[in-house]
């Protein structure tokens, strides 16, 4: 399958609306606007919760480093995946979840047709070159109507995005800073993952590619 060259290709024009499915769609740079005073939100978000490398209830463990914000935040050990309403680093709650966060994920999920999202937590993966995320459904909220909404900064990287089944074909999607993915409603369920990022130096960000994932978890 052809593996999109992140580098060669023109980044997408901002603006554009790339559908991957009959719910699911790619908002190119839409978070752009946000920047660099997201970056700066993040910074100090990481700072109160850090990233951690966890494990997997297989024991294995993520090459994607990870911290949450809001009421939720997203947890993985050898007990299995989970939502808590406390860090189980630092034994505090999780950071609120800031009101320009909450805002995006709303006006994103609006803008791809689900109104009343309400994110109560927000995902934040840490990818340094080399690290990516197997495919997987999001399967842990308590109501699969909310949708999804996914948030790509810093470097790029190749998002995969299967169907209902883990063996269904996979599109392969390039994402870039500032770019957001929504799918909810029949494409909720969808496997999806990232295939490794590669080395290269952002502007902003550095050596890394920062992927929020907003969603209505409790
Ligand atoms: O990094 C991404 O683009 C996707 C992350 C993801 O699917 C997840 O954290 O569940
Ligand atoms: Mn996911």
């Amino acid at each position: 399958m052809h593996t999109p060259d992140l580098f060669a290709d023109e980044r997408p024009d901002a603006g554009l609306r790339e559908p991957l499915g009959a719910q699911a769609v790619v908002l190119r740079a839409y978070a752009l606007p946000m920047l660099p005073g997201l970056w700066h939100t993040l910074q100090q978000l990481t700072a109160a919760s850090p990233f951690r490398i966890m494990q997997t209830a297989g024991g294995r463990h993520m090459s994607a480093a990870l911290s949450s914000c809001g009421s939720l935040g997203w947890v993985s050990d050898t007990f299995g995946y989970r939502y808590a309403a406390r860090d189980p680093h630092t034994g505090q709650p999780w950071p609120a979840m800031p009101q320009e966060l909450l805002q995006l994920g709303r006006q994103a999920a609006a803008e791809a047709g689900f109104a009343a999202f309400t994110p109560d937590t927000c995902l934040i993966n840490r990818y340094l070159p080399g690290a990516r995320m197997g495919l997987h459904q999001d399967r842990h909220e308590r109501d699969f109507r909310q949708p999804i909404v996914s948030v790509s900064l810093g470097l790029p990287a190749v998002f995969q995005f299967g169907g209902l089944t883990r063996d269904a074909a996979v599109q392969r999607v390039p994402l870039f800073h500032g770019d957001v993915v929504v799918w909810g409603g029949v494409d909720r369920m969808r496997f999806h993952g990232v295939l490794p990022v590669k080395p290269g130096q952002h502007p902003l960000l550095g050596a890394q590619r920062i992927n929020l994932t907003l969603r209505q978890a409790g």
